[in-house]
């Protein structure tokens, strides 16, 4: 079973990635975040920069594929909340965990020098529905030893927390917005 806590924390990332409020998660609310986050980067379609991203947003909605327990092509908020609890519970958490960490820090990170700002940040979790201004108070709270980024460790600490962590105190429970 999942936690009360971690039930919030993953219907918050839920809500807002359904950004036409249509209730499931499709193609189409990807299609939103990568249009978002394309605009809020100053990068055009159909550039080189816009094929890149949409190839890792497109990984991201295909590997949900796996929640879609009744391939209707929508996830609902219950396929949502169990395939998560099953990843939780899984024996190879760790292994996906790292590979998930590694496609959203290449996401995050977008001049490509190993590490996130507070910028980057919050252009990514506003394309992903978070509220712009929230995200770059937050920053702060995930830049877990207070050098001015997020490092890729430091990411994989705080998407632990936000999966697994019981504690209303760990930082990664507001990774992906406030509840
Ligand atoms: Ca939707
Ligand atoms: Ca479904
Ligand atoms: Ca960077
Ligand atoms: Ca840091």
């Amino acid at each position: 079973m999942l936690t009360v806590l971690q039930q919030k924390k993953l219907t918050t990332l839920f809500n807002n990635l359904d950004a036409d409020e249509g209730g499931t998660l499709n193609e189409k609310d990807f299609q939103l975040v990568l249009d978002k986050l394309a605009n809020s980067r100053g990068i055009k379609p159909l550039s080189l920069q816009y094929a890149y991203l949409r190839s890792i947003l497109f990984f991201i909605w295909n590997n949900l594929s796996l929640a879609d327990e009744n391939h209707d092509a929508e996830v609902t908020l219950s396929e949502w909340l169990n395939y998560y609890e099953n990843l939780i519970n899984s024996d190879s958490y760790g292994q996906i965990l790292k590979l998930q960490c590694s496609v959203l820090f290449a996401l995050l990170d977008e001049n490509e020098n190993g590490e996130i700002s507070q910028q980057e940040y919050v252009d990514l979790v506003s394309a992903y529905g978070v509220d712009p201004s929230w995200a770059s108070k937050n920053f702060a709270q995930l830049d877990l030893n207070s050098d001015g980024h997020i490092s890729e460790a430091e990411l994989f600490t705080l998407m632990d927390e936000f999966f697994r962590s019981d504690d209303p105190q760990s930082p990664g429970n507001y990774f992906w917005g406030s509840y």
